[in-house]
């Protein structure tokens, strides 16, 4: 018992001295190396994942000491870690917020604390844009417009699809998390698009949380109310897209021919259900952003100024594309 005591206050005066000494690697030639707080959403899709994995590697690349935090998709451990980066009092904060709202006071907090804010990916809803210095991340609107597009120019021409009665198209959306940014702005620009043909509707929409289970649970509700009414199905992401072609399969349709599915990322799953003919296309969202925000951490903290926007260059996949594009896709 004695000897585990000492062993415990030992580690302890250790950990203590770690903390005071900064406890942070230093680079080869002598300074400190930059800290980056980091806090993440979660990991509630591939994407996600592929992002996690971007932003680590990418911070041991460039030599910063990375603190990452998994919030498990809830804002309040967002703002734990947020406050618990400031009381570390890291060089700079990094976050993706998993909702719009409900930022300011933390951000306050940062901004009395002096340490410099850069969102990833997701955008946050607040006044006073002096709270954080960039959004780097992809434009959710653009891509819900590229949905969109896609649908009124292939529907019902796409070959493997069957031809509408030449009455409605029926939609149903499987929405991200709600009040997230790209829940919000993809559902926007997707229904600014097919309000150009008064043939296309959204006969239902819920958030399925931009999880492949979820994805699964509201599409086997959407198919209980509508059955073969549904035509489309436009998902915020392509892991609910994957969990509703289960649900599609399992009431006896044909996910891509029965329904046309739309979803949005590009991640290598999505292109594995399009070359099995299971999805129609997939909106391209990167989540590589690590390398991009790495550079801007370096430029903040030395100093130099960084854009206000940094916006990913992005494409569109279409089923037919998915086979040859599949080796060259990095997530
Ligand atoms: O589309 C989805 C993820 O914020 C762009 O979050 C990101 C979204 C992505 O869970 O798969």
């Amino acid at each position: 018992m004695k000897n585990f005591i000492r062993m415990t206050l030992a580690a302890a005066a250790l950990s203590l001295l770690a903390a005071c000494s900064g406890g942070e690697p230093k680079t080869e030639n002598g300074p400190k190396a930059i800290v980056l707080g980091f806090s993440q959403i979660g990991a509630e899709s591939e994407w996600r994942t592929a992002n996690t994995t971007s932003v680590q590697s990418a911070a041991a690349e460039a030599g910063i000491t990375l603190r990452f935090s998994d919030a498990q998709q809830k804002q309040e451990n967002q703002i734990k870690a947020l406050r618990s980066s400031i009381a570390q009092r890291v060089d700079v904060i990094a976050f993706s917020p998993v909702v719009e709202t409900g930022w300011e006071t933390v951000l306050r907090e940062a901004q009395a604390a002096k340490i410099p804010v850069i969102l990833t990916d997701r955008a946050v809803d607040v006044t006073d844009d002096t709270l954080y210095l960039s959004l780097i991340g992809s434009d959710f609107v653009e891509e819900g417009r590229k949905a969109g597009r896609w649908l009124l120019e292939n529907y019902p021409k796409n070959a493997s699809v069957k031809d509408s009665t030449g009455g409605d198209v029926n939609i149903v959306e499987l929405q991200g998390t709600v009040g997230s940014a790209p829940a919000n702005d993809r559902r926007k620009g997707f229904a600014e698009v097919i309000a150009n043909d008064a043939r296309y509707k959204i006969i239902r929409s819920q958030t399925g949380d931009f999880t492949r289970a979820k994805g699964k649970e509201v599409m086997e509700a959407f198919l209980k109310a509508e059955g073969k009414k549904i035509n489309v199905l436009f998902a915020h992401n392509d892991d609910m897209a994957i969990g509703a072609i289960q649900a599609i399969e399992e009431a006896g349709l044909k996910p891509g021919t029965d329904i046309v599915i739309i979803s949005i990322d590009g991640v290598k799953g999505a292109f594995e259900a399009m070359i099995a003919g299971k999805l129609n296309v997939t909106v391209e969202c990167s989540p590589l952003l690590g390398p991009q925000l790495m550079a801007a951490v370096k430029d903040v903290v030395a100093g130099k100024p960084i854009p206000r926007r940094i916006v990913t260059e992005e494409s569109v996949f279409p089923q037919e594309t998915a086979a040859q594009v599949l080796p060259t896709r990095k997530y």
